[in-house]
């Protein structure tokens, strides 16, 4: 029996401050269908899909940034997204800045969730590897604010199996770290899903433009090539109210090939039909990890966070 099975990814221009979520989200609905017309079972869409990337501003109180977040899901604002997928039987992924309170403490997160094409929430991730600071750096065109907005992911890695094979889900941030889709492909991801906003400025250090576009492929290519599994990675991109963010967005098979790339920064659709056996012979292989990983030597990956030299 054939594995293959189409997959989307949604691409989508700026949202700007201005936009409200039901706009955004009759995007995100046109885009679905448009995937649906094509034949996806899947699709994935942008971190912080329903809203400007709002860590780049600096506001002070919950009063001026819970109306970047979500309660509740689906969430009002997502009703009409989760009542489109079931009727197409389309499954999907969706970034969204989540808002709970529990034991009666609000807690928030930089959060994306799996839904079934039957509708059903497989699972949430939340963002473990969150970039930027908490406080202002100043006297810089733009902030990166996530450590201010959300709290580290409290979930780990957690991998959902399906229909068409398991998924893992990432955020952005965490594809430029190997430890993210290692622990997915130890969890038997098949499909990895990620969303980001991406600056096309690096407010850390003057970097040459080109290199925030190639970091992005060379971290997806690497992520699917040594854990012999397919991504999915979807941006926001353009210009948000004057502040540029990369493109770039495709679907990487297990090779480490980009089989599909989204040519705008604009909303846009991008489709393949995936083989999710092709993986299966560099897991029988190169990345056989039953009989060539070596965790006797690994063991400073988890025991360590900063560089330690001791000899
Ligand atoms: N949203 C992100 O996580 N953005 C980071 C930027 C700040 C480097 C990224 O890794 O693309």
């Amino acid at each position: 029996m054939s594995r293959n099975v189409v997959f989307a990814v949604a691409q989508m221009g700026p949202v700007h401050l201005a936009d409200t979520r039901a706009q955004t989200v009759a995007r995100l609905i046109e885009m679905l269908r448009e995937a649906h017309g094509r034949g996806a079972r899947w699709v994935t869409f942008p971190e912080l899909a329903l809203t400007t990337f709002f860590p780049r501003y600096i506001y002070d109180t919950p009063e001026e940034y819970d109306a970047f977040f979500e309660e509740g899901l689906p969430s009002p604002a997502m009703v009409p997204l989760f009542d489109e997928a079931r009727k197409l039987g389309v499954g999907f992924y969706l970034g969204y800045a989540e808002k709970i309170t529990e034991d009666g403490q609000v807690r928030r997160f930089n959060t994306s969730v799996l839904v079934a094409p039957d509708g059903t929430i497989l699972g949430k991730y939340r963002k473990i590897h969150l970039p930027g600071t908490k406080d202002p750096i100043g006297d810089i065109e733009f902030e990166h604010l996530e450590k201010r907005y959300f709290e580290v992911g409290d979930l780990g890695f957690p991998t959902y199996g399906t229909d068409d094979g398991r998924f893992g889900m990432c955020i952005c941030n965490d594809r430029r770290w190997p430890e993210t889709f290692r622990v997915m492909a130890l969890r038997g991801a098949e499909v990895f899903m990620l969303g980001y906003n991406t600056p096309t400025r690096n407010i850390h250090y003057p970097e040459p433009a080109h290199l925030r576009e190639y970091h992005h492929r060379l971290s997806l290519e690497s992520a699917a090539y040594q854990n012999a599994a397919w991504v999915m990675a979807a941006a926001k991109c353009g210009s948000e109210d004057g502040f540029a963010m990369i493109g770039g967005s495709a679907i990487v098979s297990p090779t480490g090939e980009v089989v599909a790339r989204a040519a705008s920064e604009d909303d846009e659709v991008i489709t393949f039909s995936c083989d999710l056996d092709l993986g299966a012979y560099i897991r029988r292989s190169v990345f056989d990890f039953a009989r060539h990983r070596r965790i006797e030597h690994y063991g400073p990956i988890t025991s360590q966070t900063a560089i330690e030299v001791t000899e």
